[in-house]
């Protein structure tokens, strides 16, 4: 079912249905190929939420910012159809992401309020893809300080972002301990993205 959030988001609930199995082995075969890293932020603090990718966001592997095309391994068949198919269903058609970006939650972890501006055109949506435990997350405005509110995502709940939510403040509450048949304690997050 589709809620919409705000204008041009949406939460596609469950839109995962059966492929909750597949979309995790892909998690785990691009995790086995580029581990999870706890990124430093520019601050000097060490991220409590572990992070890979594939294509342009192979950045995690290291350095800053994202990798050209050439640089960086394409998207799996499997990625890029479903993150078509969700974005078809927010009404998004065009979108060809060339990049994933996965984050892992363990009890406690946490995302602050930030905006995801590294994108070269911010017309593009994300598609956002959450897997195993639950998560609070806050969804603010276009300023840090506007008000946030709370939203529940669960597994196999999709979110679409584009459109004039695409620059809200927005961050992830701590994670809550739990075992997940799928994920043990963990929460992911895939967001597919066009960076380039
Ligand atoms: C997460 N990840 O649950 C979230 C889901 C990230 C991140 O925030 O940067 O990796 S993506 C949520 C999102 C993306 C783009 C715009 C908005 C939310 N928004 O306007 O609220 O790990
Ligand atoms: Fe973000």
């Amino acid at each position: 079912w589709q809620e919409p959030l705000a204008s041009g988001a949406v939460v596609l609930r469950r839109f995962v249905q059966g492929d909750d199995h597949d979309l995790y082995q892909e998690v785990n075969n691009i995790a086995a190929q580029n581990p999870f890293i706890h990124r430093i932020t520019p601050g000097g603090f060490r991220m409590s939420v572990a992070m890979t990718g594939r294509g342009a966001a192979q950045w995690l592997s290291g350095r800053d910012g994202y990798l050209s095309n050439s640089e960086s391994l394409p998207l799996s068949d499997t990625l890029l159809a479903f993150a078509k198919r969700a974005a078809i269903e927010a009404g998004y058609p065009d979108f060809i992401p060339d990049s994933c970006l996965i984050n892992r939650y363990a009890v406690d972890s946490k995302m602050t309020l930030h905006q995801d501006k590294n994108e070269r055109d911010l017309r593009q949506p994300i598609v956002s893809v959450s897997l195993g435990l639950p998560a609070v997350f806050l969804f603010g405005g276009l300023l840090r300080s506007d008000k946030t509110s709370k939203v529940l995502l669960e597994h196999g709940d999709v979110v679409v972002w584009g459109g004039e939510s695409r620059l809200c403040f927005h961050g992830i509450s701590p994670l809550k301990p739990g075992i997940h048949p799928l994920t043990g304690p963990y929460r992911f997050n895939i967001t597919f993205r066009k960076a380039l």
